[in-house]
């Protein structure tokens, strides 16, 4: 696909641009989410049903990217980012921070984040590290530390956080308990249609790479940047269920194929 006549390229990355990496796709083996059925864990009924599983379930995927790196694929894509004088975005599935932390900047996580909360209480949105988990207590106070390590936001004092021990407190309302991972569950409205839309409608080129294309509206975006005119490609390790609508495919592990596309694509540069 000569890149002469591609200006605005719109990517879609799902769970397999991060398997690399050690972040665990969608469906494992057995059909579960690290073995919990979908519905129990990333549903707003789990959560009103059971909230301790559902934070336990995140608090869990957190805590995991301490442990994991950007891989090839990130890197590539964040290197396309820098160098693409043309319209990019990179619209993700994945709610890790492998994208940013590899330097990509034209990113929205249409899903939303692990290192986000949501107070349901007064609907602010702030940065989130550590348990979230009601249950969590901060560790014993140490005198003018910050307990960042627990979820609590910096420079937050003790004082507060002693009444009730919980590192669930929204850090603007101060209520307890209400704070909600700033993740889009089934159900749930994804994130930046709007601006997803109208990224799609003038791309010349759609990309998408390490999703099984389950799961929708972000299954449907190959449909639209087609009908609006674009190429489009798909970079995966299989086909997955839209693939009957690339024009293109590269099977592959994302952390080979992505870096050839991009040196490809970057070299041919106009
Ligand atoms: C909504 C956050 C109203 C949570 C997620 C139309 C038809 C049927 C159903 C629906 C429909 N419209 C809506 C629905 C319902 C539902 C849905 O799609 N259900 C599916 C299951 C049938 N959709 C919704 O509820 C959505 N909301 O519709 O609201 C609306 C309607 C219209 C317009 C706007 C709004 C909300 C869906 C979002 C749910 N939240 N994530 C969390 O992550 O904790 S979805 C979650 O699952 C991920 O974010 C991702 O989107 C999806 C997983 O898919 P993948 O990322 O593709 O991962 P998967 O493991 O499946 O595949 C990995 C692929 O990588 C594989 O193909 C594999 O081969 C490949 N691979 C593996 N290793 C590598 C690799 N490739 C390359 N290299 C490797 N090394």
């Amino acid at each position: 696909m000569a890149s002469a006549d591609v200006r605005n390229i719109v990517i879609l990355t799902g769970a397999g641009v991060s398997a690399e990496s050690g972040v665990a796709t969608f469906r494992g083996p057995d059909g579960l989410w690290e073995g919990h059925r979908v519905e129990d864990v990333a549903t707003p009924e789990a959560f009103v049903r059971d909230p301790a599983l559902v934070h336990q379930f995140y608090d869990a995927r957190r805590a995991r990217l301490g442990e994991v790196e950007p891989n090839a694929a990130h890197r590539a894509l964040a290197r396309l980012d820098a160098e693409w004088p043309g319209e990019l975005l990179i619209v993700t599935q994945n709610v890790d921070d492998l994208h940013e932390r590899a330097g990509a900047k034209r990113l929205l996580h249409m899903h939303g984040e692990l290192t986000s909360a949501w107070c349901l209480a007064c609907d602010e949105r702030f940065p989130w590290r550590g348990p979230m988990a009601p249950s969590a207590v901060c560790p014993e106070p140490v005198e003018g530390l910050s307990c960042s390590s627990s979820g609590a936001r910096e420079g937050q004092s003790f004082d507060k956080l002693r009444t009730d021990g919980s590192v669930n407190r929204c850090p603007s309302c101060e209520t307890v308990g209400m704070v909600r991972p700033d993740i889009v569950w089934f159900g749930e409205m994804p994130y930046e249609m709007e601006r997803i839309d109208e990224a799609l409608t003038k791309a010349d080129l759609f990309v998408s790479i390490g999703t099984s294309g389950a799961v929708y509206p972000a299954a449907g975006f190959v449909q639209t940047a087609r009908y609006c005119g674009a190429r489009t490609l798909e970079i995966n390790l299989e086909p997955s269920q839209g693939s009957i609508f690339f024009d293109e495919r590269h099977y592959g592990p994302a952390g080979v194929e992505v870096p050839k596309w991009v040196t490809e694509l970057v070299d041919n540069m106009a």
